[in-house]
């Protein structure tokens, strides 16, 4: 098959998330997050590891950017911290937080880099948890859509691309479901309560920024991966719609629609945890429609049937983040399994590039706007030579692997604004620590922050280049 080309303003980006990269975590006056508080509690992460240091990007955003500028890099994808901007949430604004990234943000421009801007990834103020619970009290949709205000009127004239809620499935249901994200709750109401003002908060948002007149484009980034039926079993294929419709019509129908979907909703009410809706929301809903939609992909995932008395019933997992264990699933619904034809990372992530055009059919069939790849990427153990090199030829090939799938995706009619890797430099895995690296540059560190967090191109960073150079033709070594 003869394959489109890329579009000529194609974004070929690389991302990264705040807590994940900055550090400084008390420096010139910014506020507490969630995940500063969550993260000292004893064995939530690996080795009690933290993002007070991270890779002190904060002081070495420079050397990074310059990196980038070297490598060609067309767009960064970044996340502004909250308790940065507003320490404690809803009050004082900091100069000092907004300094920073618009210095960021400016050297990103001298250097030709689009910056495409993440409002939140995760690190809510804890004053805003400690106040009202944070996204299970309706406030924070004022208090939300004030933050982004501030950000948008001051930086409207520099950034063209922003998002508003990373990964708003999975800091939800890790948050509320699994307890392995703050605030550390397991509770499915309280999660589906707290979800709908994100939802609520989101379109209130985008509103605000389709009013300022803003020129540039705005849309959340959501974690999709598609769900395969385990075989044509009747029974397995029924798992799949339903595993669709929780973990994937459920988040996304909301965004574009303004509306959740019959069935999940059924399961929800059935349940006796669908959330509390008050007058008026489905209005405000309807009118934050997003300009795009921002994709993470990593994986898919495959299921069974989970049969309601409870023969080999998982434990509920709304988020599909973890697409290979037997024991994850929803009673009644679906349960997830292996996949038998594809291969795994060592955390057990399936690697499926055909998934990715999967999803971006299935997103422009269902939402028909356009898509921008927030996130897709490999996180693996790398190893430092002797030499100073990384060959990380793995991460080379499921990079090339999937920006060949959005080439057959765009070649199928799917539109796409650009493709942003995870992540730029390696950094903090939530969970994992420092061990999981994702990125086109090493970073010298480890679970002590005894290093010199030396910075390393890895072999993928030179091969990134020329696909850059070549706008997706050079795909070879
Ligand atoms: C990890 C995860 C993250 C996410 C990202 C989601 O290992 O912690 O992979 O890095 O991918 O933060 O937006």
């Amino acid at each position: 098959q003869k394959l489109d080309s890329f579009p000529s303003d194609f974004l070929w980006g690389s991302a990264s998330a705040a807590y994940q990269v900055e550090g400084a975590w008390d420096e010139d006056g910014k506020g507490e997050s969630v995940w500063d508080k969550f993260v000292k509690i004893p064995g939530k992460t690996f080795k009690g590891t933290t993002g007070e240091v991270a890779v002190d990007h904060y002081h070495r955003y420079k050397e990074d950017v310059q990196l980038m500028a070297e490598q060609g890099l067309k767009a960064y994808r970044f996340s502004i911290s909250w308790p940065r901007i507003i320490p404690d949430g809803n009050g004082e604004v900091n100069e000092a937080g907004i300094k920073f990234y618009e210095d960021l943000i400016d050297e990103l421009l001298a250097n030709e880099i689009e910056p495409v801007v993440t409002l939140y990834h995760w690190d809510l103020p804890q004053a805003l948890q400690d106040e009202y619970l944070g996204w299970e009290g309706r406030q924070i949709i004022n208090d939300f859509t004030r933050y982004c205000e501030i950000v948008f009127k001051r930086f409207k004239d520099k950034v063209k691309y922003w998002v508003t809620l990373n990964e708003q499935n999975v800091f939800i249901s890790h948050g509320y479901l699994a307890a392995s994200h703050p605030p550390n709750v397991k509770d499915p109401k309280r999660m589906l309560q707290a979800n709908h003002h994100a939802n609520l908060a989101n379109a209130k948002a985008i509103k605000l920024f389709h009013e300022l007149d803003i020129e540039g484009q705005i849309g959340p980034s959501f974690a999709y991966g598609p769900t395969y039926a385990f075989d044509a079993d009747p029974k397995n294929q029924l798992a799949a719609e339903n595993r669709e419709e929780i973990n994937a019509n459920f988040w996304m129908d909301i965004y574009v629609y303004g509306r959740y979907p019959k069935v999940a909703w059924k399961y929800f009410e059935d349940n006796g945890i669908a959330p509390t809706i008050e007058v008026g929301d489905f209005d405000l809903l309807k009118e934050g429609k997003p300009d795009f939609l921002g994709l993470n992909y990593y994986q898919t995932a495959t299921v069974k049937e989970n049969r309601l008395d409870g023969v080999g019933a998982g434990k509920p997992n709304y988020t599909g983040e973890k697409g290979s264990t037997e024991e994850s699933g929803m009673p009644g619904l679906y349960k997830e399994v292996s996949n038998p034809y594809v291969e795994y990372t060592n955390w057990d992530w399936a690697i499926d590039p055909s998934g990715l055009r999967i999803a971006m059919r299935r997103m422009t069939s269902r939402y028909d706007l356009p898509i921008l790849i927030t996130e897709n990427g490999l996180g693996e153990y790398d190893r430092l030579e002797a030499d100073g090199r990384i060959h990380d030829e793995y991460r080379i090939n499921y990079i090339r692997d999937h920006i060949v799938a959005i080439q057959e995706a765009i070649t199928d009619g799917v539109e796409v604004i650009g493709y942003c890797t995870w992540s730029y430099t390696d950094l903090l895995s939530w969970l994992n620590g420092y061990q999981k690296r994702y990125g086109f540059v090493y970073v010298d560190r480890d679970e002590s922050n005894e290093k010199e967090l030396k910075r390393y191109k890895k072999d993928s960073y030179f091969w990134y280049k020329k696909v850059i150079e070549t706008n997706g033709q050079e795909l070879r070594k």
